[in-house]
């Protein structure tokens, strides 16, 4: 189906539930929110749902204070947004599967299953450039409050527009969104500079002992629970930790091991490609890809370090 083809279709939908994708990040809220607004302003009603809750860090955006966890079963359209596959609904995909009622798949993952009844499938930065087509498609203007939400979107899957997926139509998609209002300012920093002081204080921390090996061509980085206890921190901040110790000149693989119970450390492992760290993390039974993996590892800690310096040297090439 072409964007026209879905464009038409939803206009002339009454109402419709938008379905985020489990563990949601901007591009799937930014879309589903981006493409309620745009319903929202056709007159249509138009709800926003989410197997689990929404991280706080999306809280400056409006929208996405409204988001819900089950579809209004009135609906007379059900649309996922930026979902490969109906699994990836988590516990919504039976809600989204079983309803008999027109189904809409609009994403830019090219691995789509092109489940549902109309699909559009695009293989571009992020499902938010596609809305910004759709939007023009259905005869909606950009207001300031759809183009904040699909600059989101965009700005999110692709780094700030620092990642290779980014192209000439991204940067025309986001300019539409900017002379629409869309403050890339407020997005990039509340996407990703912003953090709460216990992480800060545990960042410190933690890089202010990252230990290196063969040469410098090893960072390992640990996060143990009594570290984290004593700046407040939940594990959940230590996402983004592991970027730190790879930023670092010589660095070609970057472990960070974090303390999740007595003798157990969940492993993050990530390379710049002279070693295939999804190899490393086979060893232990974990997994991933080439360029990023993880495992999970048990002993004492410098036991844990031992193995882990072993194994990553065994596999790091010249
Ligand atoms: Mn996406």
């Amino acid at each position: 189906m072409t964007l026209q083809e879905i464009a038409k279709q939803l206009k002339t939908v009454k109402s419709a539930t938008i379905f985020c994708h489990m563990r949601p990040d901007g591009d799937t809220l930014g879309a589903a929110a981006g493409l309620a607004a745009m319903l929202a302003s056709r007159g249509a009603k138009a709800r926003v749902v989410c197997e689990g809750p929404i991280p706080e860090k999306f809280a400056f955006l409006p929208a996405l204070r409204a988001v819900g966890t089950s579809p209004d079963l009135l609906s007379e359209a059900y649309i996922a947004v930026d979902c490969s596959d109906e699994r990836r609904l988590g516990t919504l995909a039976d809600a989204f599967l079983q309803a008999k009622k027109p189904k809409f798949n609009i994403d830019h993952h090219v691995s789509n299953t092109r489940y549902g009844d109309f699909w559009f499938v695009e293989d571009c930065a992020a499902t938010c450039e596609i809305m910004v087509a759709l939007c023009e498609a259905m005869g909606v203007a950009l207001s300031k409050e759809i183009a904040d939400l699909l600059l989101l979107g965009i700005s999110s899957d692709t780094g700030n527009f620092a990642h290779k997926n980014v192209t000439a139509s991204t940067f025309a998609a986001a300019a539409k969104l900017v002379a629409a209002g869309a403050d890339i300012n407020a997005i990039q920093y509340n996407m990703f500079k912003r953090q709460s002081a216990a992480r800060a204080l545990l960042f410190g921390r933690t890089m202010s002992a990252i230990r290196y090996y063969a040469e410098g061509r090893i960072a390992m980085i640990a996060v143990t629970r009594r570290a984290l206890e004593e700046s407040g921190a939940t594990p959940d901040v230590t996402e983004g930790f592991i970027d730190f110790p790879m930023s670092v000149d010589g660095v070609e693989v970057a472990a960070c091991l974090l303390e999740t119970g007595n003798d157990r450390y969940k492993v993050s492992l990530r390379s710049k490609g002279r070693a295939n760290v999804n190899e490393v993390a086979a060893v232990y039974g974990g997994g991933g890809h080439v360029l990023a993996s993880g495992c999970m590892l048990f002993g004492a800690f410098e036991e844990v370090v031992d193995k882990l310096r072993f194994t990553i040297t065994q596999h790091l090439q010249d």
